[in-house]
Order: structure tokens, then C-alpha cells, then sequence
């Protein structure tokens, strides 16, 4: 299997520019070409442009080694571009460039669920097609969104781990991503509807946002435990943020008193497992995510499915997807990792 061979494989080191913006191109199957909607590289498959949240994010880094790798298996044309900030308005230009250079498809994590949507649309106008991953835009926007799990699912699995952890009652706050970040912000409503319904002893006291950005997140931590002497737990649902949370509270007098969950990235959250900051958290493989995305991309620019319900496409060694209701396209389950299965996992 492709993943097990690319466990230890770190994702290409990011010297990022002072003008913020960086561009990453490998060519696995040929010249980039113009791509339009017949495809695109000489190898065959299509040239796929990129555009995560934001560049010099962990989980984007692993998201394109799965990228990448199945840009070689299917002889496409792989490109990374990206802002360094998570923010809506930074992608767009983006979005302008990949269409005015004809790639075939764009996959792009949305920092925003409608302010990139004229630009996309605008791609779309001009054959290129469009998948959304990990956060997306209103359905009508893009052609396809490869969703990692289940929303539901994934909101309840944070849920179950902080009540867990705190005993089923107290305080407890939410350190989020961005404001605008669609998947955050759908996967916080569904926290909110599971903690009434199955939780009425935990009220969350306030959600702040790090915009997934380290230093950010960090010091909205510090002052979530300054404003609430009493908080019992934080739940951070993006791996930046609980990262960052995890770093404050290793070394503060709340490490081990103030439970920490959410998701984050196995690599980033092994030592805070291991100093007993973190007991539990969760995530899905970006690797695989990545992986996914650049198949169904093909799928699409090589006119192999339309993005209609019941499509059905091969995706390497991920076997089988099938695109379900509003051109959806799930990964699978999330993991929990905890200090049993930590060392397992190496993304
Ligand atoms: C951060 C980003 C990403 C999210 C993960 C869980 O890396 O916000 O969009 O899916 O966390």
C-alpha cells in the first residue's frame, strides 16, 4: 500500500517567500500543458492545481504528499499554490491565476464558504473543473467536495472525548480556526446541538478563534485560562489550534487540570500525549484525504464521471468512491490516538 510506504515521508520543506505567496510544481507526466477540460499532462492525466487554507499548515503538508503521489500514479500534472494566511480574500487571487493558466481542475480547501465563489465560478466558466477539500463552499460553487468524514460524526466524536475527560460537567470553551472557515463552523454547530441534547451539565463559555495561525491560537489559549479560572476542558477541532493549545498548556499550571481534545495531527500532538497534557484526540489520514482529492480531480478533468450522484471512480489504493448526494465524496471515519495507538501513526 501506498500509505504504508509513505509513513516516514515528510512533506517538501516550505522556504516561504516575505510576499507570502509560494508555488510548488512537480511535473509527474510531462509539461504542465494547458490542461482545459480534455486534461492536460502527457502522462496522461490531468494537471491538478492545489490551493489549501494556507501554506506551512502540518496537515496541508500532509495532504500533498498524498497529492502528489497520486499525481504520479495517474500521470497528472501536480501544483501547490497558496496563501499564508487562512483567509478567503488571499485565495482568490489564486483562483484567478489557476484559470487564467488553464489548468484542468482545481482543488481548493475554502477559507470561506461564499467569498471565493465568483472566482470559482469564473474557473468553471472557463473549463476548469472544480473540487473542493476539507472545507467547502456552498454546493453550487464547485463540481465535487471530498469531505474526510462525516460531519456529524466527527462533531461527536469531540464531544464524547471532552465529556470524557471532564467528567460529563463544567466549563469548557472552543478554540476554532477561522471565523469563515465552512468545515469548523458546521462541525461547531453540530458540537453545540450534541452538547444540549446529550450533555446539559457542560456549557461551553465562549468559542475564539486562532484563524490557524500558531502564535494566534496560542495566545487566545493564555487568555481563555486568564478570563475562566474555572474552565474545566477546550476543545480545539483544527490542528493548528490544538497544537498551539497543547504548547501553552504543557508548561503551564493547568497541564493535566484543563482537559484538551479535538483534532489534531499525530506527529504534532506525540509529545503532549506523552507529558500528559493531551490524554485523547482525534483525526482522519490528510495523507489520504490529499490522495483522494487529486483521483476524483481526474476523474473530472478527464471526463471520466460528470460529478453526478452515483458516479462512481477508482482511487489507487483507496479502491472504489462513489460521489452521493450534493456531489459529495467521503474519505471515511475519523481515529482517535491516544497513548496506545500514538506511535502507530506518523503524519
Ligand atoms: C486545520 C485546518 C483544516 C482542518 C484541520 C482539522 O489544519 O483548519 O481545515 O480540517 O485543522
Amino acid at each position: 500500500m501506498w500509505f504504508q510506504n509513505n509513513k516516514k515521508k515528510a512533506g517538501a520543506v516550505l522556504a516561504l517567500a516575505a510576499s507570502a505567496a509560494l508555488l510548488l510544481s512537480s511535473c509527474s507526466g510531462g509539461d504542465a500543458g494547458n490542461g482545459g477540460s480534455e486534461g492536460g499532462s502527457e502522462g496522461g492525466g490531468a494537471s491538478i492545481t492545489f490551493l489549501p487554507k494556507n501554506l506551512g499548515n502540518p496537515y496541508f503538508d500532509a495532504s500533498r504528499t498524498g497529492e502528489e503521489a497520486a499525481a504520479g500514479e495517474f500521470g497528472g500534472e501536480f501544483t501547490e499554490v497558496g496563501p499564508t494566511e487562512a483567509t478567503p480574500d488571499a485565495q482568490v487571487s489564486f483562483i484567478n491565476t489557476a484559470t487564467q493558466q488553464g489548468a484542468a481542475a482545481l482543488a481548493v480547501a475554502a477559507n470561506d464558504p461564499q467569498a471565493i465563489c465568483d472566482a470559482l465560478n469564473e474557473a468553471r466558466d472557463n473549463d476548469v473543473k472544480v473540487v473542493t477539500f476539507d472545507s467547502d463552499t456552498n454546493p453550487e460553487c464547485r463540481d465535487l467536495f471530498i469531505n474526510q468524514a462525516d460531519a456529524a460524526g466527527i462533531a461527536k466524536a469531540q464531544v464524547d472525548m471532552i465529556a470524557e475527560q471532564i467528567g460529563g460537567e463544567g466549563q469548557i470553551a472552543i478554540l476554532s480556526a477561522a471565523a469563515n472557515a465552512t468545515n469548523q463552523n458546521a462541525w461547531i454547530d453540530l458540537m453545540n446541538e450534541e452538547l444540549e441534547a446529550n450533555h446539559p451539565d457542560i456549557e461551553v463559555v465562549e468559542t475564539v478563534y486562532g484563524d490557524d495561525d500558531d502564535q494566534t491560537s496560542f495566545d487566545k489559549t493564555a487568555a481563555l485560562l486568564q478570563t475562566y479560572p474555572e474552565l474545566k476542558g477546550i476543545v480545539s477541532p483544527t490542528t493548528v489550534g490544538i497544537a498551539a493549545a497543547a504548547r501553552y498548556l504543557s508548561t503551564s499550571d493547568a497541564k493535566g487540570e484543563v482537559a484538551l481534545t479535538g483534532l489534531g495531527t499525530p506527529n504534532q500532538m506525540r509529545e503532549y500525549v506523552e507529558d500528559g497534557t493531551v490524554t485523547e484526540f482525534a483525526l482522519w489520514n490528510p495523507e489520504e484525504l490529499g490522495y483522494l482529492t487529486a483521483f476524483a480531480a481526474n476523474a473530472l478533468a478527464t471526463g471520466e464521471i460528470a460529478g453526478e450522484e452515483g458516479d462512481t471512480f477508482e482511487a489507487g489504493d483507496l479502491g472504489e468512491y462513489t460521489v452521493g448526494a450534493d456531489g459529495e465524496v467521503v474519505l471515511g471515519e475519523p481515529t482517535r490516538f491516544n497513548a496506545d495507538n500514538i506511535d502507530d501513526f506518523d503524519f
